[in-house]
């Protein structure tokens, strides 16, 4: 598909931020891995809502604080569409991936002793592998590594030896923020709940870039961030089966979270509320509705598309370039890509491509095993979203070429 599908000027209108310059030039954001710049729509709609209806939700009889609890519940159920859950009460408001990783890690603290194991891939950020250590030390249960290979895949044949009658946990994220590999979930989720275990994807990176349909792949739990979808920071989702939810202890205690408190003894809310204790980021749920709105009005498969096509082109020139080394070249990524330069650090690549107003990350990426697997400090990292363009990329491209010539 071209360039062309996509209305990218009329969208890049939609993003105030496009405009900006960074050290004099215009600016390049390729951080979009990191985090999702915000359309005016999601912007306009925090406004509006501390504008006009700011109040407290589940609670007042007066109008704005139904006016609030309406939209928080809606944008519940934008969620539960986005995802295809078949409840909305599966759909739990969190501050994050991170947030929502913990709550289940801290849930099976009921379920796991000596013996048991917890199965994580190599190629996990950080919050999907500490929540699992803590657990395991809580507990008893080991964690387990499912391998990946050189290309930045899991060996399957590998996860298949591990599983056992001892394993009650696979967690793994749907792709991986420091390669871009689009894992097979679908069959790693049937293998594991063939042995009997359940499953956690962390999605994390998936969510803003495929078509994520919890009900098709029978998925346990699945994760999503707000910031990485165009919605903004401190809000996510955790999707759970309502079996799952249900046997699942609460994470916190606070108001909204009971059905009846005494002295000696509290009965909780049902589902969602049993694990939202404390008011939640109101605005921040509302506008992540807001975001899907905006995401939806574009097509999932339309940015897929899209942004492969980015991906394809880019790799292609990058991989031109003398001395260039990519990590991850799985044949199913999403549009990141991470790379070295021969004799080149990752940080002082970053900072000569930002003086030219190019923004990539560059670092461990929160995935520290994974440079560690690689021998590596760190990579370079730029990564695309649906208002990235070609012309972007060639004057990257052209940067990378510039810098190189300054620091060798
Ligand atoms: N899991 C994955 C796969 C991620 O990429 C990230 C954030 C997280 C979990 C944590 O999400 P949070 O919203 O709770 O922070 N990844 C990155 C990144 O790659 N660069 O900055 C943040």
């Amino acid at each position: 598909m071209t360039e062309n599908t996509l209305d990218i000027t009329q969208i890049r209108k939609d993003f105030p931020i496009l405009n900006r310059k960074v050290n004099g030039n215009p600016l390049i954001y390729f951080d979009n891995a990191a985090t999702s710049q915000t359309p005016k729509q999601v912007i306009d709609t925090i406004v509006d809502y501390y504008s006009n209806y700011n109040a407290n939700i589940h609670r007042g009889v007066h109008a704005l604080a139904q006016e609030a609890t309406e939209a928080y519940e809606g944008a519940r159920t934008k969620i539960q569409h986005f995802f295809n859950a078949a409840k909305a009460h599966e759909i739990i408001f969190t501050s994050g991936t991170t947030h929502s990783i913990n709550l289940v890690a801290n849930g099976f603290t009921a379920f796991l002793k000596k013996g048991d194991e917890v199965l994580v891939s190599a190629m996990e950020h950080h919050s999907n592998i500490v929540p699992w250590q803590m657990l395991c030390e809580r507990t008893g249960a080991s964690l387990k590594v499912i391998p990946m290979s050189k290309e930045g895949e899991l060996l399957m044949d590998s996860y298949r030896d591990l599983l056992s009658d001892r394993t009650k946990l696979v967690v793994c994220n749907h792709v991986s923020n420091a390669l871009g590999t689009i894992n097979p979930i679908q069959e790693l989720i049937t293998l594991a709940h063939d042995a009997g275990a359940a499953v956690l994807i962390d999605g994390a990176q998936s969510s803003p870039h495929i078509k994520v349909d919890v009900q098709k792949l029978d998925v346990d739990f699945y994760t999503a961030s707000a910031h990485k979808l165009c919605g903004p920071t401190g809000i996510g989702m955790l999707y759970g089966k309502s079996a799952w939810l249900a046997k699942l202890p609460p994470y916190q205690g606070g108001g909204e979270m009971i059905a009846e408190v005494t002295f000696e003894k509290t009965t909780y809310a049902d589902l969602p509320y049993k694990f939202e204790a404390g008011t939640p980021n109101i605005s921040g749920g509302i506008a992540f509705g807001a975001a899907l709105d905006y995401l939806n009005s574009i097509g999932i498969e339309a940015i897929e598309d899209y942004e492969h096509d980015l991906l394809i082109y880019a790799t292609k020139q990058l991989s031109e370039i003398e001395g260039v080394k990519i990590y991850g070249t799985s044949k199913n990524k999403t549009a990141v890509i991470s790379f070295n330069i021969q004799g080149i650090h990752p940080y002082d690549m970053g900072t000569l491509l930002d003086k030219m107003g190019i923004a990539v990350r560059t670092g461990h990426h929160c995935a520290q095993p994974v440079m560690d697997y690689y021998k590596i400090p760190g990579t370079i990292r730029a990564s695309f979203s649906f208002y990235n363009t070609k012309e972007e990329i060639n004057r990257f491209i052209e940067a990378v070429i510039k810098a190189k010539k300054m620091l060798r």
